[in-house]
C-alpha cells in the first residue's frame, strides 16, 4: 500500500514554511511540493518534490505513489504578481487547483474515505467599488461584495467554488455515490511574519515596511498612509489552518470562513514601527495600480461564524501581535 503523507504545496513559501514546522511537531509524515527547495533547515522535516503544480504528469505521479490524507493547497501567484500575469496566474491559482481537486477526488472515491483539501483563500475575493463603499461596508461577512477587482480574487473565489462543486456536486450522476473529498477554506487578511518575507503580494507593504526598518534599511510605502486592511500573526494565520482541519465536519455550516485579528491603516502600522525603530526612514510613494488593490479589499472581515462553528480566536491582538510577537523576534533576527 502506497504511504500516507499530508501533502503541502508552496511549501517554501511563506505560510508554508511555518505550516511545515508545527506539523512536523505533530509526526505527521509530510510531503511537500514547491518550485523552489525547502530551505536547509526545514529539509530533514519532509520529502520534498521540487517540481511545479501546473506539471499534470507530476501530479499524477504523486496520486500513484501516495495515499493523500490532507491536502494544505497553498501554491499560488499572488494578488500584485497575478495582475502583471493573468493568464500564468489563471494557470498556477485555478488550473493547478483543478488538477489537485480531481486527485482528492479521485482518491476519496477510490478508498470511500474523505481526503481533506485545505484551501487558503482570501479577503481579495471581496471587491468594493469606492473608498466610501469600503468605509460602509465596515467589517465584511463571508456572502457579501462578492466582487473581486484583481485576478487573484478571481482565482481564489473560483476554487472556493470549484472546491464545493467537489465536494458536494461532483459525479452526482453515478449511479453509486461516490466518497466526496472533503473541502475547507479559509479567507485570510495581510498575514505578517517575524522570519520570512511576502513576494508578489499588495499586502506586502505592512512586513516589508517592519523588515526593513529593523533591518536599518529606508521604506518607501507604496500605499497612501490612510489605506486600510487587516492583517494576522503568520502564528495565527498556521493555527487557523490546522484548527479548520481538525474541526468536526457536522460543525461546519459553510466551505469558506473569514478569519481575521486586527485592522490597521498604513500610518497606524509605521507609527508601530516607529516606536520600535526610531530612527526607520519610512516615506510614502503611491502606487496606483497597487493602491488599487487596496483600496477594493474590505477595512475589515467579519469572522463570527468561524468562532461560533469551530472555536476560532486569535492569539495574537494588534498589541500582543507586535509587543510579543513581531518586534521581539524581528530584532532578535537582525540583531537591532
Ligand atoms: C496578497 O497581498 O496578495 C495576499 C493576500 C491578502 O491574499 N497577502
Amino acid at each position: 500500500m502506497s504511504k500516507h503523507v499530508v501533502l503541502i504545496t508552496g511549501a517554501a513559501g511563506e505560510i508554508g514554511q511555518a505550516l511545515v514546522r508545527e506539523l512536523a511537531g505533530r509526526g505527521s509524515h509530510i510531503l511537500t511540493l514547491d518550485l523552489a527547495e525547502m530551505p536547509a533547515e526545514l529539509a530533514p522535516l519532509s520529502t520534498h518534490i521540487k517540481g511545479s503544480i501546473t506539471d499534470k504528469a507530476l501530479i499524477q505521479q504523486i496520486g500513484e505513489q501516495y495515499t493523500l490524507d490532507t491536502i494544505y493547497h497553498l501554491a499560488a501567484l499572488l494578488s500584485t504578481r497575478a495582475e502583471h500575469s493573468p493568464a500564468l496566474a489563471h494557470e498556477v491559482n485555478v488550473d493547478a487547483s483543478v488538477l489537485l481537486l480531481e486527485l482528492a477526488a479521485a482518491q476519496s472515491t477510490a478508498r470511500a474515505q474523505a481526503v481533506k483539501f485545505i484551501f487558503p483563500s482570501s479577503m481579495a475575493v471581496y471587491g468594493l467599488p469606492s473608498l466610501e463603499a469600503k468605509a460602509a461596508a465596515g467589517a465584511v461577512p463571508e456572502e457579501q461584495h462578492l466582487h473581486p477587482a484583481t485576478m487573484y480574487g478571481a482565482n481564489k473565489l473560483a476554487v472556493e467554488l470549484l472546491g464545493e462543486y467537489y465536494a458536494q456536486h461532483y459525479m452526482r450522476l453515478a449511479e453509486q455515490p461516490p466518497a466526496r473529498l472533503d473541502f475547507r477554506a479559509l479567507r485570510f487578511p495581510g498575514l505578517i511574519s517575524a522570519f520570512t518575507l511576502p513576494t508578489g503580494g499588495t499586502s506586502d507593504f505592512g512586513p516589508e515596511m517592519l523588515h526593513a526598518a529593523a533591518q536599518g534599511r529606508p521604506y518607501a510605502c507604496f500605499v497612501r498612509p490612510d489605506a486600510t486592511i487587516p492583517f494576522m500573526a503568520m502564528p495565527d494565520g498556521v493555527k487557523a489552518l490546522l484548527q479548520l482541519a481538525d474541526a468536526p465536519r457536522a460543525a461546519l455550516t459553510r466551505s469558506a470562513y473569514n478569519v481575521s485579528s486586527f485592522s490597521l491603516s498604513a500610518e497606524a502600522f509605521c507609527q508601530r514601527v516607529l516606536a520600535a525603530f526610531p530612527d526607520a526612514e519610512i516615506s510614502y510613494q503611491p502606487h496606483l495600480q497597487r493602491q488599487g488593490i487596496i483600496d477594493s479589499w474590505p477595512m475589515d472581515i467579519d469572522d463570527d461564524t468561524a468562532r461560533a462553528n469551530w472555536g476560532w480566536a486569535p492569539d495574537f491582538g494588534l498589541e500582543r501581535c507586535f509587543n510579543e510577537y513581531l518586534i521581539p523576534n524581528i530584532r532578535q533576527r537582525y540583531q537591532q
